[in-house]
């Protein structure tokens, strides 16, 4: 099989009564392979006959043939301008993640769909049975990796031995998820080392695409019209066809960290969420305080967890972008938190030396680019980098200029990277301990009416805050346009069983004796003017609304705060505003109550409607005190 011949050893035969199958593998794994695992390879050979099937080790060899397998097959190319760089063009029906068609399959389907009164779209998480999801998965598996190599990828979630990680092994027949997957995980024999054959996470991936003779081969194999993405958290299983897309497909992100994470979390009394993780040193600090925030896809995640401080004297260290494993230490009752990834698999469009310098440094060297647009100096270019005066191919490889009236780099266009590429990456971002938790901010995108910056009142209030989060619709998914969509701690989409019994999981924290409980704030850097203009400059001006949340976690609440029906928002003194003109505070936090009161009633319904009574009696309390402050 390709190149691999140096390292491979063939060291058994996986038999079904037809055929003989070889696994390749280096003779480290070859010797060691679990009984468990090789069972699980050969039954899903057996019924997806793929052509052959390698065991991966995860080393740079191994990543050298798969990309030159890429390159030669067409679906990805090399980019000279970089170093070990590469562009990978999908399948324009293959571009983002697919939310109607992610389901949580359990015995129950009380245990994964709230009896909300009037459920509407996009509420997740969809339900499917086990017995209907059983029938799916033999039909579409029955012959899908025909002609293809099924590769077997030994994952870790978080640093490869620490108590907090989880090991995955995942079956794909696309190599471009086994070059993606070394990027974003820990893969290959480290893991290997540590799985417990009791207890691993089994992912099925095919892009369900077999090679028929007198077919024409498709560059991007997928199958969107099958494609079903589903997880079975009561045995650790994922599964997912019809897609090669990073979303659907590299089963370690948004399937085990988050979905199937949620449901281990709740069952073990820790939290799975979309969250970055940043530590943040301040002049007037007396320690660097690590801060963990959740958006919503496409708002900025990663450009808050690498960022470039507008304030002299102040430092913000990244530990992660999207996924944070959070628990309490149960002696010390700090809240701590592990990335479980090994990169960042972020949105490319927007991301610029003023906006993202961090991540500019990041990603020119031993990345994966995917839908952006390419420079005929073997460069790449999407909206909103600095002009170029290089010759542009857009993301369909058609010839692009400004004036083409189209997008040059798909919106979801991504960058694939190493989280050791970032050069302010965190000392402690593998501390297998985790790092401790002062702050959780919750955010999103809201052009109207949400003020820049409030700190919660009490715990039960901060997890209503969570709840009732709302952003403009994103890219990332399969929605398009601006509307405002609800999207509880931006989990709607990763949640991995009934949403309230997860706001109640997150509820129980506030009654449990000793655990020191974070500070929760409310950041929205979204808010426009009349004339439709962004009312806070955002990016490396974020710091000064750090800065607020330090002083208010440091100094016993020093920094002043008024309280407002929302909220605690900053006095205009206790926040730094220097060197920055034309902010109009009165209006960045104005509460408008004509605003507030359409907000409750729209919040009201959403929660009625899609949580029902599955929706704790404490968040139902939270929203009759809100609007009664809001009416007073
Ligand atoms: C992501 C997402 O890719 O949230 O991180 O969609
Ligand atoms: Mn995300």
């Amino acid at each position: 099989m390709y190149a691999l011949k140096q390292s491979q050893r063939i060291f058994r035969t996986a038999v079904s009564q037809r055929r003989l199958l070889t696994i390749s593998a280096s003779p480290r794994i070859a010797n060691t392979l679990p009984g468990k695992i090789t069972q699980f390879i050969e039954d899903n050979a057996n019924r997806s006959k793929p052509r052959n099937i390698h065991v991966c080790d995860g080393s740079e060899n191994e990543f050298n043939v798969i990309m030159s397998k890429l390159m030669e097959d067409g679906m990805a190319r090399n980019l000279p301008k970089y170093d070990n760089c590469y562009l990978v063009q999908t399948d324009p029906r293959d571009v983002a993640r697919v939310e109607s068609r992610t389901f949580i399959s359990t015995t129950r389907k009380d245990d994964v769909v709230p009896h909300g009164q009037n459920p509407g779209v996009g509420v997740l998480p969809n339900w499917m049975s086990l017995s209907d999801l059983d029938n799916i998965v033999n039909e579409r598996f029955h012959n899908c990796m025909n002609g293809r190599t099924m590769y077997v990828i030994p994952f870790s979630m978080g640093p490869v031995g620490s108590k907090y990680s989880k090991i995955g092994i995942q079956l794909t027949d696309s190599p471009y998820v086994v070059a993606s997957m070394r990027t974003m995980t820990r893969m290959g024999e480290a893991a290997l080392d540590h799985v417990d054959p009791d207890d691993f996470v089994r992912c099925l991936h095919s892009v369900g695409d077999p090679i028929v003779p007198g077919k024409p081969v498709n560059k991007w194999p997928c199958n969107p019209e099958k494609t079903i993405i589903a997880h079975k958290p009561e045995t650790n299983e994922i599964i997912s066809f019809g897609s090669g897309y990073g979303g659907n497909s590299l089963l370690g992100k948004k399937c085990l960290a988050l979905r199937l994470g949620s449901y281990m979390a709740r069952e073990q009394g820790w939290l799975a969420e979309h969250m970055l993780i940043l530590g943040v040193t301040s002049p007037h600090s007396s320690k660097k305080r690590y801060i963990a925030a959740a958006f919503p896809s496409a708002c900025g995640k990663t450009n808050l967890a690498m960022l470039t401080p507008k304030l002299p004297g102040y430092k913000v260290e990244c530990v992660g972008d999207d996924i944070a494993w959070l628990h309490f230490d149960n002696k010390t009752g700090q809240l701590r938190a592990i990335n479980p990834e090994n990169g960042f698999f972020g949105v490319a469009p927007g991301t610029n030396a003023s906006t993202n310098p961090v991540a500019m440094k990041t990603i020119f060297n031993d990345t994966v680019f995917t839908n952006v647009a390419s420079t005929a100096d073997g460069g790449v270019w999407w909206e909103g980098m600095e002009p170029t005066n290089q010759k542009i191919t857009d993301w369909k490889g058609q010839e692009w200029n400004p004036k083409s009236g189209t997008l040059a780099a798909h919106p979801n266009s991504r960058f694939t990277s190493p989280a050791t590429n970032c050069p302010i990456l965190d000392e402690r971002w593998e501390d297998a301990e985790g790092v401790p938790i002062d702050a959780i901010l919750f955010g999103g995108r809201r052009p109207e009416g949400i003020p820049l910056v409030y700190e919660t009142f009490n715990w039960d209030h901060s997890v209503f805050v969570g709840t009732t989060m709302r952003s403009e619709a994103t890219a990332a998914a399969e929605f398009k346009g601006k509307t405002v969509m609800n999207d509880p701690f931006a989990m709607r989409p990763f949640v991995g069983y009934n949403m309230g019994q997860y706001f109640q999981h997150w509820l129980q924290f506030g009654q449990q004796p000793g655990l020191k409980l974070p500070k929760v704030f409310h950041v929205n850097w979204f808010r426009k003017d009349a004339q439709n203009k962004f009312m806070w400059p955002g990016f490396g001006d974020n710091i000064r609304v750090l800065d607020w949340i330090l002083k208010r976690i440091e100094n016993n609440n020093s920094a002043d705060a008024v309280s407002t029906p929302v909220g605690l928002v900053p006095t205009r003194d206790s926040f730094n505003l220097n060197g920055l003109d034309n902010i109009n505070w009165e209006e960045l936090f104005r509460i408008d109550r004509p605003f507030w009161t359409e907000e409750v009633g729209s919040l009201r319904k959403y929660l009625n409607d899609n949580i029902g009574s599955d929706l704790p009696k404490e968040l139902t309390e939270q929203l009759n005190q809100l609007e009664a402050r809001i009416k007073a």
